[in-house]
């Protein structure tokens, strides 16, 4: 085991469940040493096979049963194991132990997920990311169960069987996979004015990261923390990747889908293998229970975030990924996540959305891990002993030793005891609550745009441009134009400009919406759901907008050598080693897998050849300098392949560096015609050094050039 998993009590624990196979003999699940595993038992050579085949018939047997049902939403997911330590006190504000001593790692199990496709679906499909941690702490199993958005669709858990069954696929012919642009979706979403702020992210680049190692996640609900005086305070969780939030474009999501359609799963395993480990800074938003008030929007409403400059985010710990799991369906499959997994210290709010959610995930593991033992299965283990009366049920693991499962008992001693409150004994945060049972939701709810309408103009124009155009490519597999004319009509509430951008495209009519949801009855007694215009308190919050991340790092990056025989190995390996030396990868791409031999005489081994990958899989190419190398590769067999991966990353807003003698390739290429400054392409012959090109890379994309390189 690697030093940085050392001293983690949760791979202390998993270990004692782990298996070798290495020199061992196979062995049946009994126990009973296997002398053939090739031939069943039959009557005579070529006779039938005879039922007494115990062998066969358990091998057959456990096969038969290996899949259990995927999760119904996000069931395509990659996980990894890693530390949380804290920075920063929150003593003050939570009795939380793993939140309040400064200097303490706790063990934790993420699990990263696509919400709609499948379990064998691509990571590049435009959707919300699942960003799911389980905290193993001293004082139990604590789940924030998050996403990589800050806000949710819906304000009501009673929608979510709706809203999940309007983006799965369609159900008569189960198409489309992975994809919220068909009917079913955009009808429920033009009559849920609600979800028009989730929308918004949802056609943003933040539905196509770059990488898991590259998003933001967020606890979206309000929830609370209580510390020792049993005083609350209301809580927003944040994660921000120290690596900087960053995109990919659609055009290359969707290339990746087909080249590489595991290129999320693929990253994070060889960002972790690489020690390259991913790492985010854990913050949250404070605010006073008596401030609940304060603000233009209801805490409680999920549809709605804080804005940062209203609210600061305090950083206060790291979370670092350090460890792959050991094994796919024992980790990452069985791991059950659920938000009503609280410590001492933490507690809830009373938004609708995340009271329903605390139903919904214990009853769903009941169905997808099959027994109420799920918790005893490694990966769901709490690293304090589990000590209750509950007993039996499938698959029960524990011995629970004596007479004794009911409480309050004489015979066991009373074991085990209650814990007071000075011992870690949960209580709940003890709130006034009272009010009529009524099925009505609060007006304070009934804004839908406002954050829409700061999270559009908080956007800069090429981030704007790719939501227009997100919208246009969804709304352009609707078939049913009423459909399309009612989205525009809710992005009218936003903005005129972007309705009337997208409708012209659609080839539809900006209309005014009058009721958008005819099907409630009159007398639902639910409030008008249609908002009234309102303007956000802030207008525009920078924290909304991807620009200003962090662009000073190449850190993990990978980038593409494309070269042939006769390239100029020294120039190549120099590059090689400063790119390397600031924790970037290098991979040579070549024609073929045979040894490149180098002006110098060496040979370099390619990784990858032409037709094995594509620029969509790196971040940036470096042209190997020398003139031979350049000629095979614009060799007519090489030629076409060569300039499509130059264009692509062209097009995709990549730095692309041509090392000296490419010069014909250069001009081969639809860079040649661009008439502007452009900083991520850079000319050996011109000037430009190895520098400008870690520089351009450390950008990450020129997005600002995105129309100029495109034209
Ligand atoms: Fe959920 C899984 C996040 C609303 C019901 N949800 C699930 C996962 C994540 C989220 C990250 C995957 C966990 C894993 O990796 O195993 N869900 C959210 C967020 C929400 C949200 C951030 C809103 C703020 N979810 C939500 C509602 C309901 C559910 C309102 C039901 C009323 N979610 C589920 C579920 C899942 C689930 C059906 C499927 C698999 C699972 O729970 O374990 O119960």
């Amino acid at each position: 085991m690697k030093n940085e998993t050392q001293n983690n009590k949760k791979l202390d624990q998993l270990e004692a469940h782990s298996t070798s196979n290495e020199n061992k003999k196979l062995t049946t699940n009994q126990g009973i040493k296997i002398n053939n595993n090739q031939d069943s038992l039959k009557s005579g050579e070529r006779g039938p096979t005879l039922l007494e085949d115990f062998i066969l018939r358990e091998k057959i047997t456990h096969f038969d049963h290996e899949r259990i049902p995927e999760r119904i939403v996000h069931a395509r997911g990659s996980g990894a194991h890693g530390i949380f330590k804290l920075n920063k006190s929150l003593r003050a504000y939570t009795k939380a132990k793993f939140l309040s001593e400064v200097g303490l790692e706790t063990p934790v199990f993420v699990r990263f997920s696509t919400v709609a496709g499948s379990k064998g679906s691509t990571d590049l499909a435009r959707d919300v990311r699942g960003f799911a941690i389980k905290f193993y702490t001293e004082e139990g199993n604590y789940d924030l169960v998050a996403n990589n958005m800050p806000v949710f669709f819906i304000q009501d858990a009673i929608k979510f069987p709706d809203l999940v069954h309007a983006v799965k696929p369609e159900p008569d012919n189960e198409i489309p996979q992975a994809a919220s642009a068909h009917d079913t979706f955009w009808d429920f979403i033009s009559l849920m004015p609600e979800s028009m702020h989730m929308i918004m992210w949802l056609m943003s680049d933040r539905a196509i990261p770059r990488s898991l190692r590259m998003m933001e996640g967020f606890g979206v609900h309000s929830f609370k923390f209580i510390n020792e005086e049993g005083k609350a305070h209301f809580v927003k969780f944040h994660f921000k990747p120290k690596l900087g939030v960053h995109s990919v474009a659609w055009d290359e999501a969707q290339r990746i889908s087909g080249v590489d359609p595991d290129f999320h799963k693929r990253d994070l395993w060889e960002a972790i293998e690489n020690g390259a480990y991913p790492e985010w800074d854990f913050g949250v938003q404070l605010i006073p229970e008596e401030n609940e008030h304060q603000f233009d929007f209801d805490l409680l409403d999920p549809t709605k975030l804080v804005p940062e400059e209203e609210v600061p985010v305090e950083i206060i710990g790291t979370l670092t990924l350090n460890k792959n799991p050991d094994n796919f369906f024992a980790e990452t499959e069985q791991v059950a996540f659920h938000p009503g997994h609280l410590v001492p210290g933490i507690d809830f709010s009373n938004d609708p959305l995340l009271q329903g959610r605390l139903f919904s995930y214990t009853d769903t593991q009941l169905s997808r891990l099959g027994s109420p033992n799920f918790h005893e299965i490694p990966i769901n283990r709490s690293i304090n002993t589990v000590h209750n009366n509950q007993r039996d049920g499938h698959m029960r693991q524990q011995i629970a030793k004596g007479k004794v499962s009911y409480e309050p008992n004489s015979i066991g001693g009373g074991c085990p005891f209650q814990a007071m409150m000075s011992e870690g004994g949960f209580t709940s945060h003890q709130e006034r609550v009272s009010g009529e049972k009524v099925r009505k939701r609060s007006q304070s709810f009934v804004d839908h745009y406002s954050q829409a309408k700061l999270f559009y103009n908080s956007q800069s124009v090429p981030e704007q441009t790719h939501l227009q155009n997100a919208l246009v490519f969804e709304l352009s597999k609707v078939t049913i134009p009423e459909i399309r004319e009612r989205v525009v009509g809710q992005l009218n509430f936003i903005d005129n400009n972007l309705a009337q951008t997208v409708a012209e495209k659609l080839g539809v009519t900006v209309k005014k919406l009058d009721q958008p949801n005819q099907s409630i009855p009159a007398d639902a007694n639910i409030a008008d759901l249609q908002s009234e215009e309102k303007e956000p308190k802030t207008k525009i919050s920078q924290a909304l907008s991807m620009k200003d991340t962090v662009k000073d790092t190449i850190k993990s990056r990978k980038i593409g050598f494309i070269i042939s025989n006769g390239a100029d190995g020294a120039a190549l390996t120099d590059l090689k080693t400063k790119l390397e030396n600031k924790g970037a990868k290098a991979e040579i791409i070549a024609p073929s897998l045979a040894p490149v031999i180098t002006i110098d005489n060496k040979p370099l081994i390619p990784k990858h050849s032409l037709t094995s990958t594509a620029s969509v899989c790196f971040d940036a190419l470096y042209i190997g300098a020398g003139e031979k190398s350049a000629a095979e590769l614009m060799a007519p067999e090489n030629r076409h392949l060569t300039l499509r991966f130059i264009n692509e990353a062209y097009k995709h807003c990549k730095a692309i560096y041509f090392g000296s003698g490419t010069e014909e390739l250069y001009m081969s290429s639809n860079i040649a015609m661009k008439k502007h400054e452009d900083p991520a392409v850079i000319i050996s012959k011109d000037g430009g050094s190895d520098e400008q090109f870690i520089t351009a890379i450390a950008g990450h994309r020129v997005w600002d050039l995105e129309m100029e390189r495109n034209m």
